[in-house]
């Protein structure tokens, strides 16, 4: 029996997270398995009680989706491997900003969606673990990062924007470089992070492809067709896989 140590949370949705975390550590993890380990809050919380279970014997693996989710993963002493080293993951847990009824997710929000989507790409399930807010009829209201190569930002910027307007967005929709304490943030990789006012993506199957096009793009943050099982969470501590 995994003792469950209490988590400090704060909020509805902080519950919920964690309800998500919890139930997705006890449904998709076992012995031997390799699994590739999300970022943000709500995969941290998978995080946590997949180590509870590292405590109580479970032998795994993990290939983290950011520097963060590395950190926390080897301070809680989860075994991390280099996705290099093997040939597949059985299953990648991680959260999105925006999820719609098809699964098509937009993430990046914390700014890991390139380590994110190489990950779940290599992974034989794609388990996504969010909680009750992130559902959404479409996606769009969530600015859409797109991760570029510091190099002339500025006109990667204008062709991004360039593609957009040729898939019927307005010319002047909301394009601005991420920053933090008044600075750029910087992905793991190097990379500055654009974020993208769609407000309702109509296309993002086709973007997802045409965006990568852009030289200076490296990724974008619409992942269609990776997800195939989702568990969300709500504030009453119930989770449940659909
Ligand atoms: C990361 O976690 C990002 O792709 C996504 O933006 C974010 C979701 O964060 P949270 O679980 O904290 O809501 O995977």
């Amino acid at each position: 029996m995994t003792a469950t140590t209490p988590i400090a949370t704060s909020s509805d949705q902080d519950r919920a997270k964690l309800a998500a975390g919890r139930f997705a550590a006890d449904r998709y993890c076992f012995d031997g398995a390799r699994l590739g380990l999300g970022s943000g809050t709500t995969s941290h919380y998978f995080v946590r009680a997949l180590a509870e279970k590292v405590r109580d014997g479970l032998q795994v693996v993990g290939v983290p989706t950011s520097n963060g989710t590395r950190d926390l993963a080897l301070s809680l002493g989860i075994t991390l491997v280099d996705l290099d080293d093997i040939d597949q993951l059985d299953v990648c847990i991680d959260g999105p900003d925006e999820i719609d009824p098809d699964g098509s997710m937009i993430k990046g929000g914390g700014a890991c969606l390139l380590w994110e989507k190489l990950v779940a790409r290599t992974s034989a399930r794609m388990v996504v673990v969010a909680d009750h807010t992130k559902a959404v009829a479409g996606l769009g209201a969530f600015p859409l990062p797109v991760e570029i190569v510091q190099f002339s930002w500025g006109t990667t910027t204008k062709a991004v924007r360039a593609l957009l307007v040729e898939h019927g967005y307005p010319a002047d929709l909301r394009i601005v470089r991420r920053e933090r304490d008044g600075s750029p943030v910087v992905t793991d990789n190097g990379n500055f992070i654009i974020d993208v006012q769609l407000d309702e993506a109509r296309d993002a199957a086709a973007l997802t492809v045409e965006l990568n096009q852009i030289p200076g793009v490296v990724e974008n943050g619409f992942f269609v067709g990776i997800a195939d099982e989702v568990v969300f969470g709500w504030p009453d501590g119930s989770a449940g896989a659909f």
